[in-house]
């Protein structure tokens, strides 16, 4: 019998930062089925009319695990439904990523997007320190509709050697740590991603006894 959920991943993480940080990368580079819509905005800004592009991005991965401790593989949905028999027995946690541009205009969207988020990413590209004021801006905004959500800020382009470090991005933000990646190296995006679900079950695991729809769904199968 086919297994009902309320939703159809079990964890949400949405993907933010400024535009050309790196976002659509990082997803594609974990999830090489994931897709992405660009797409040119007519924009006034100060009575200019002009253009802007912004994109958004879908992917579904897989994070599975041997043991809860263990740091684990991320691997493409589409890749672990075919070698589903290889990871028999291993915790399994189907992620969505979202590829959000960095400033949404409506509060309705922001809250819709509160409400089904689990974790944040924020991708600021470490080698243009002319986008500082926008991840800024970026980043006081998700906090202040996400609240006190488990976020990961990513110093990503590091393999620039005009690339500003991570403790430097993280200073430049306000806040206490990033992680640096590539957001081209599987590697780099899978310990990034992985940082931030690690955050994330700690802080359900925080509030044990408020368990979720689906897994009341799913528990007595
Ligand atoms: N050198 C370098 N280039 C990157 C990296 N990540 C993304 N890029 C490049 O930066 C540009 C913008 O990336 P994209 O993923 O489209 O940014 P988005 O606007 O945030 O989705 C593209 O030309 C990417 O190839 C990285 O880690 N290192
Ligand atoms: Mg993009």
């Amino acid at each position: 019998m086919p297994q009902i959920t309320l939703r159809p991943y079990d964890y949400k993480v949405y993907v933010t930062g400024p535009f050309q940080a790196g976002k659509t990368t990082l997803i594609h580079t974990l999830d090489p089925n994931a897709i992405s819509i660009e797409r040119e905005m007519r924009e006034e800004y100060r009575g200019e009319k002009g253009t802007t592009t912004t994109g958004f991005d879908l992917g579904r991965v897989m994070w599975v695990r041997k043991e809860p401790s263990h740091d684990g593989l991320i691997v493409p949905k589409a890749e672990y439904e075919q070698e589903r028999e290889e990871y028999k027995g291993w915790i399994a946690k189907e992620i969505e990523l979202r590829g959000v541009p960095g400033q949404l205009h409506f509060k309705f969207v922001r809250d819709t997007m509160r409400m089904n988020t689990d974790g944040v990413l924020m991708v600021v590209d470490s080698s243009d320190y002319a986008m500082i004021g926008d991840a800024s801006a970026i980043l006081a905004e998700t906090i202040a509709s996400f609240g006190n959500i488990p976020m990961e800020v990513i110093a990503n382009k590091q393999d620039r050697n005009d690339a500003a470090s991570p403790q430097e991005v993280a200073s430049w933000l306000g806040v206490e740590s990033a992680t640096g990646t590539c957001a081209k190296d599987h590697e780099s995006a899978k310990n990034a991603l992985i940082r931030l679900l690690k955050k994330l079950e700690a802080a359900q695991g925080a509030d044990e006894g408020v368990s979720t729809a689906a897994e009341a769904l799913s528990g007595d199968q």
